[in-house]
């Protein structure tokens, strides 16, 4: 059985787990908080970072080739439509959202999310980056009303996961929400009707007390 390897924290993690729960593919879950790089976990994840998945054919890491394998490997109920360029349309989003919007928003996690510092050139590049990316990003994304038009498909996995904390990021650390344009508020609560994505949210709450217990 597939295991997903990882903290339902994190919002890769998430993404995957949100396909395959929407896919209906059996899988087990196993607790790894990434923070010690020791060398099994960089034998499965050279990064150290998660999620990871463990097949009976290896493990893989990067969140994107985790969806990519389960969508090739359990072709049923699927997350991406049949006509090429349509599917490609749902992976350029995917792609522009963690490139251009997620790994940005990133450097401002520490101290929005974690109590801690970053520079203010660090700062600076990231709202430049983020303000540009989001005018471009309003070219590709359709909230009508999912994020690649009128059917659910895997780039929403990536969205609800990526795009409020890209929002609670900003806020943060500028005090201006650099997504503010789109409607992330109706689209995740749209979203939170899903039972998939319940599952998700609840069992990403009981990561959040366990993740606070751990620092404390
Ligand atoms: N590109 C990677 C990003 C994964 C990622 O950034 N994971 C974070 C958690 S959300 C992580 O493992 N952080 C721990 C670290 O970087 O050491 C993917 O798509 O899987």
């Amino acid at each position: 059985m597939l295991k997903l390897c990882g903290f339902a924290v994190s919002n890769y993690y998430n993404k995957v787990k949100l396909a395959l729960l929407e896919k209906g593919v059996q899988f087990e879950e196993e607790l790894v908080w990434a923070d010690e790089k020791t060398p099994e976990l960089l034998a499965k994840s050279p990064t150290g970072k998660v999620p990871f998945l463990e097949t009976d054919k290896g493990s893989l890491c990067e969140s994107q080739a985790l969806l990519e394998y389960i969508e090739a490997a359990y072709p049923e109920k699927p997350l991406y439509p049949s006509d090429p360029f349509a599917a490609a349309k749902v992976r350029e989003l995917i792609i522009f959202m963690e490139l251009h919007l997620e790994l940005v928003a990133r450097e401002l996690y520490p101290k929005a999310f974690f109590g801690g510092e970053i520079s203010e050139e660090a700062k600076a590049r990231a709202e430049k980056l983020l303000k540009r990316n989001a005018k471009a990003f309003a070219k590709l994304a359709k909230f009508s009303p999912y994020i690649a038009g009128t059917e659910f498909t895997a780039a929403d996995c990536a969205a609800v996961m990526h795009l409020p904390l890209v929002s609670m990021a900003s806020k943060a650390v500028f005090g201006e929400d650099v997504l503010a344009e789109f409607p992330i508020r109706e689209y995740t609560k749209m979203l939170a009707e899903r039972p998939a994505m319940q599952k998700v949210v609840a069992d990403r709450k009981a990561n959040q007390e366990a993740l606070k217990a751990r620092k404390h």
